[in-house]
């Protein structure tokens, strides 16, 4: 009999907390903590960013048990990079990756990275982005009001146009060249004595195709996932910028999580980058590869050496601009 009791009140304390727990379940996404996310992304669903993204808020929705779920927005169908920077600041959109360029003019720490021929190859970027110059950008970032969570590989950007292949400045003379949203850029083809046009990541593939422009200068997966590569036959690879790219959330949101939750969207901000890394490397061979298939002329840029010269105006105007990043810059510079 006793026994029977006994089992009796657990089977009623079991049923209660079942019955709790389920309750709970329930009122879980409605605490102080939950929250729906909506991230940014200019890039197609089938591209090393966007896989990236999506782990991460994968990531945060596991660790959070549910209560911070995101949605992301690929393909550029919340708005240009430009006003997309804007709105995380405000804290209309809550995270997204985005290139270092497009934000050097709103976070000019962000500028050093888009000097033309900064960095010495891809491994020595990663190396100072994980290190002292990454630190000294993200706190260029939060004081405009953008976290960064994680530093993505964009490989580096090469000349492309409809044209003719470029081995030298001389070829770049008259060409007609889109350039990212930054007046260093602008600078930039202007010293090899192209006419630049700031414009909107969208608007290339049918301005090189109807003349507008004659050409880009992008990485190979870019040049790809836009077919851009049907329009701008000709792929230089003159390696001229290598630009990181930030997994970043907008300040307003990272001040409304908990301390363990802000741990938790951190950890999965690196954790995406070591994968984003990765199928970066896989995807700048595919896409090179499809390119060539699709009638793509690469050439190699024997000698760097005159591009770079050129650049020295470049760096002259924006040393004398910013003279408080003289020492961030030099510290790239001089990095072995
Ligand atoms: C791509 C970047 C993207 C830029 C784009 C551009 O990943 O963020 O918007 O270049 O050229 O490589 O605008």
């Amino acid at each position: 009999m006793r026994i029977d009791k006994t089992l009796s009140e657990r089977v009623v304390r079991f049923k209660t907390s079942a019955a709790l727990a389920a309750l709970l379940a329930v009122s879980v996404p409605l605490t102080a903590n939950a929250a729906d996310l909506r991230g940014w992304n200019i890039h197609v669903v089938d591209y090393p960013v966007s896989h990236g993204m999506e782990q991460f808020a994968a990531e945060v929705a596991d660790k959070t048990e549910g209560r911070i779920t995101s949605k992301i927005f690929h393909g550029g169908v919340l708005g240009s990079q430009p006003d997309a920077i804007e709105q995380l600041r405000l804290g209309a959109l809550d995270f997204g990756v985005f290139s270092l360029g497009p934000m050097g003019q709103a976070v000019p720490e962000t500028n050093v990275v888009s000097l033309p021929f900064i960095f010495k190859g891809i491994d020595q970027m990663y190396t100072l982005m994980d290190g002292e110059a990454g630190a000294a950008i993200g706190a260029g970032l939060e004081k405009k009001g953008i976290v960064a969570l994680g530093w993505y590989d964009a490989g580096a950007r090469s000349f492309y146009n409809s044209q003719k292949p470029i081995n030298t400045p001389a070829d770049v003379t008259g060409l007609k060249v889109r350039v990212m949203n930054n007046d260093l850029f602008v600078g930039m083809v202007e010293s090899l004595g192209g006419n630049a046009t700031p414009m909107a990541f969208a608007e290339v593939f049918q301005s090189i195709k109807t003349g507008v422009v004659d050409g880009a200068e992008n990485n190979p997966p870019s040049y790809e996932s836009t077919n851009h590569y049907e329009v701008a036959k000709y792929y230089s690879i003159s390696e001229h910028l290598i630009i990181p790219e930030c997994l970043c959330m907008s300040k307003k949101t990272w001040d409304g999580l908990s301390e363990a939750d802000q741990k938790i969207v951190a950890e999965a901000g690196r954790a995406s980058a070591e994968t984003q890394r990765t199928l970066w490397k896989a995807r700048e061979t595919a896409s090179m590869d499809k390119v060539i298939a699709g009638g793509t002329v690469v050439n190699q840029i024997a000698d760097k050496g005159p591009f770079q010269d050129a650049m020295a105006a470049v760096y002259d105007r924006f040393l004398s601009d910013n003279p408080d990043l003289t020492d961030l810059v030099n510290m790239i510079r001089n990095a072995e």
